[in-house]
């Protein structure tokens, strides 16, 4: 098989164990790593899609993301700027309180795959913490995972903060999470709500092409 497409298939398949041997077989045969990049992220829109229909399960969905990841750590060296042009960048993290870590990684991996850069701030991420990397990153995206009832709020302390130092029109911001709702979404006035990691590729693009 073509090594392009197999590194395709390695994705979908969630084949992380050899992601970065066949990137290294797709890099020898003289495919570029954005061409490497572009057929893994083909490959997680369709797990993405598969998964949106229920014809794939979370499980599937991480390996998935892992092997990705694990072929952009080989090719990542190559990736230079002036090769790749990001289609924009994240700040990402989960909610102060918050502990609960999947479901926000999982949307930090398939914005990766979907060439954002992702600066991930992991979980129980105060309004400050958020502020901090907002100003260090100046990011096209905030974006805030919550599965907790409880920490709900702290997303609306973050979009305060950020009104208070009138940061708050220099950045989208998205959030997600079980007990996240479109609804929740509008009423503390963020600029986007994903149910899901594949709709937040989704809105994150739209996100960034409003921009542009
Ligand atoms: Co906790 N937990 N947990 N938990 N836990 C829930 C969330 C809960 C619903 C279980 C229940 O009672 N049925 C409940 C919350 C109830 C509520 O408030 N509504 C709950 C509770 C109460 C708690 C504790 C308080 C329990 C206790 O100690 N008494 C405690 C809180 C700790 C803390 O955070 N301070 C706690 C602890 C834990 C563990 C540590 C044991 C563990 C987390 C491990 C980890 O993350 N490293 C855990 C887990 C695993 C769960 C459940 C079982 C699974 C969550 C998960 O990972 N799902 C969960 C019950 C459930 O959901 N069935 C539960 C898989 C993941 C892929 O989905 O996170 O929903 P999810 O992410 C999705 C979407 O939501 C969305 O995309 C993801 C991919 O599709 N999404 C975004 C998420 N973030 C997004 C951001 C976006 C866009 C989309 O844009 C920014």
């Amino acid at each position: 098989m073509d090594p392009i497409e197999t590194m395709k298939k390695v994705v979908i398949n969630g084949e992380w164990e050899i992601a970065q041997e066949s990137a290294q077989n797709a890099l020898q045969s003289g495919y570029t790593a954005h061409e490497i990049l572009n057929a893994m992220v083909s490959g997680m829109d369709i797990v993405g899609a598969e998964w949106h229909v229920g014809n794939m399960y979370i499980p599937e969905v991480l390996l998935a993301a892992k092997a990705l990841h694990a072929g952009l750590d080989l090719i990542r060296p190559q990736l230079s700027s002036s090769e790749t042009k990001m289609r924009g960048s994240v700040v990402i993290g989960t909610v102060k309180g918050d502990q609960h870590d999947i479901g926000k990684s999982l949307v930090a991996m398939m914005v990766e795959g979907a060439n954002f850069e992702v600066h991930d701030l992991g979980v129980d991420v105060s309004p400050a913490t958020f502020l901090a990397a907002v100003k260090q990153y100046k990011p096209n995206i905030l974006a805030m995972s919550s599965l907790l009832t409880t920490t709900l709020p702290f997303m609306r302390d973050v979009i305060h903060t950020l009104e208070e130092v009138g940061l708050r029109d220099a950045v989208k911001v998205m959030i997600g999470g079980a007990p996240v709702t479109q609804q929740f979404a509008d009423s503390i006035g963020a600029d986007g709500y994903a149910p899901d990691g594949a709709t937040a590729v989704t809105k994150a693009r739209e996100m960034v092409s409003a921009n542009q």
